[in-house]
C-alpha cells in the first residue's frame, strides 16, 4: 500500500491551506466542486481522514467514517437535485485508484457527476 502523502492537494484543502468551493460537510467528510469539471455538476466527496484510495478507506476507516462519508454522498446528490429519491435524473459516481485507475490526487475521493446524460461507461479494450 502506498504511504499517505500529507502534502497532497486534498489534504491541503482539508487543512484550509488552499481554497475550495465547498458545498457540504459533516464530521467525517467534505464535498466541494472539482476544479476541472467534466460534467455540468461535478463534485468531489472526500473523507476527512488520511486514506489514499477506496480500498485503503474500505479496509481501514472506522464504521463511523464509512457511514459519514456515504451519507454525505447521498446528501450532495439530493442537494444538487440529482437524487432519484427526490425526483432527480440520477448521476454517476466514480472513484479512481492508483496507476491503472489513473488517480491523480492520492487522497480517496468519489466524483459525483450529473446534470445531463453521462453516456456509456468508458472501455479502452
Ligand atoms: P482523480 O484522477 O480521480 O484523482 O481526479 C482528481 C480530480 O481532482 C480532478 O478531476 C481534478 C481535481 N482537482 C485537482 N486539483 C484540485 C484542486 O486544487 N481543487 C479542486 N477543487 N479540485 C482539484
Amino acid at each position: 500500500m502506498t504511504a499517505y502523502d500529507d502534502q497532497n492537494i486534498f489534504a491541503r484543502i482539508l487543512r484550509g491551506e488552499i481554497p475550495a468551493d465547498k458545498v457540504a460537510e459533516n464530521d467525517h467528510a467534505l464535498a466541494f466542486r472539482d476544479i476541472r469539471p467534466q460534467a455540468q455538476v461535478h463534485l468531489l466527496v472526500i473523507p476527512k481522514g488520511a486514506y489514499v484510495s477506496y480500498d485503503d478507506f474500505a479496509a481501514n476507516a472506522s464504521d463511523a467514517e464509512i457511514v459519514g462519508f456515504n451519507r454525505l454522498v447521498g446528501q450532495v446528490a439530493k442537494d444538487q437535485g440529482l437524487s432519484l429519491a427526490e425526483g432527480g435524473k440520477g448521476f454517476r459516481a466514480i472513484t479512481n485508484a492508483g496507476e491503472h485507475g489513473v488517480q491523480e490526487v492520492p487522497h480517496f475521493h468519489v466524483h459525483i457527476m450529473g446534470g445531463h446524460n453521462m453516456g456509456r461507461m468508458v472501455s479502452l479494450l
